[in-house]
This record gives C-alpha cells, structure tokens and sequence, in this order.
C-alpha cells in the first residue's frame, strides 16, 4: 500500500558537534580577525595570526534583518590562550536592542560573559547540556576555559543583526584568564 504521508528525515540534524543540512552557511575567525579584543598585545604580537579560533555553522532560513524568523547556529571554539586569557567570540550586541538569544552548551567548559549597557557584567558556567537565556540589550561573549574544544548553540531573531563596533571601542570590562591552571575572572 502506498504511503501517501511518509515521515521524511529531517532537513538539518547535529553531528559531532556540526550542523549538517542544506544551505548551512559556515564561517571562521583566526586570531588575525581578533586581535584587538585579547589583552596581551605583546602576546598577541607573537602568535601566528593564521591560528584558527572558532567556526560557526548557521542554518538562516530567512534573509537577514526580516522580522518573524528565527536563525540556529553551533559555533565550535578551539582550546588556547593569548598570553593567559582564554580563546573566546568576537562578542556582540545585538542592533536590534530589544531582541534576545539562546545559548545552550553542547561540549565542552566556558563562560558566557554578558554585559548591560552601564557595564555590569555577568559570568555564567558553560557545559554540555547548559542552557542560557541572553536578555534583548545585553553585549554577550563566550570564552573556552578548556583544555578541549567547547562548542555551544544559539538561537536568535533573523533581525537582531550584529554590532561588533561598540564592543571594540568599549569592550569587557573583564577578562577571563587562567591563574595556576584555574579561569579567574580579571578586572581591567
Ligand atoms: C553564535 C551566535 C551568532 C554569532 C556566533 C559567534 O553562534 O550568537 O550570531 O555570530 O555565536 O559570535 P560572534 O559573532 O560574537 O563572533
Ligand atoms: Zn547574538
């Protein structure tokens, strides 16, 4: 008998930390693409900047800056360190201020730093199965504090847009470093 309903597989799915499926749309940062948000220029002065950081895979099934849509990411951050602060995102605030994002970790150990507009900042533990609501008009970072790759899901509106500039003009008021092989949260 002809199934006039079968159940089709889904369209995109995670596989080792990846998303596969169609029009995934995949991106990367060296440290090259970073310099200027790790602390120790002097470090950052002798890594190579064709060092891989972090990848993003994004599945956007709208075009961006239209309302109404959602947009799903995983982005896979290397272990290492600058100096002693810890790899980490680019971090952004959203240019739509009023919309918010998901974050849950799948593998690995972080820190999600987020921080208001007067500069009040908040450090939350990253680990596979950790869940993390980022409110509309927070600045948010997520920062490797592992020895080994962490990577973490995100959700947000396809009109949130990205806004990177006022995060390297004035960025965290923290950083987070290693001290005797522990994260520390440091205070700039
Ligand atoms: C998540 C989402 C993306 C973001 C990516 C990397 O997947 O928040 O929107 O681009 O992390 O973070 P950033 O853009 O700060 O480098
Ligand atoms: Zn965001």
């Amino acid at each position: 008998m002809d199934n006039k309903f079968p159940i089709e597989p889904p369209v995109h799915r995670f596989s080792d930390q990846m998303m596969v499926g169609c029009e995934v749309v995949h991106s990367s940062r060296k440290l090259n693409d970073l310099a200027d948000i790790f602390v120790d220029r002097e470090a950052i002065g002798s890594c190579d900047p064709d060092t891989p950081v972090y990848e993003v895979d994004a599945y956007m099934p709208v075009a961006e800056g239209v309302s109404g849509g959602l947009y799903l990411g995983v982005t896979r951050i290397l272990p290492g360190k600058v100096g002693r602060e810890y790899f980490m995102t680019k971090g952004h605030f959203h240019r739509l201020e009023t919309r918010p994002e998901f974050y849950w970790g799948m593998q690995g150990e972080g820190v999600l730093l987020t921080m208001d507009r007067n500069c009040r900042v908040r450090a939350e533990a990253m680990f596979a199965g950790s869940i993390h609501y980022i409110a509309g008009g927070l600045a948010h970072r997520v920062v490797n504090t592992g020895n080994a790759q962490l990577s973490f899901g995100a959700c947000w509106p396809s009109d949130a847009g990205h806004n990177y500039e006022e995060i390297l003009h004035a960025g965290f008021p923290v950083s987070v470093q290693d001290r005797d092989g522990e994260p520390a949260l440091i205070e700039l």
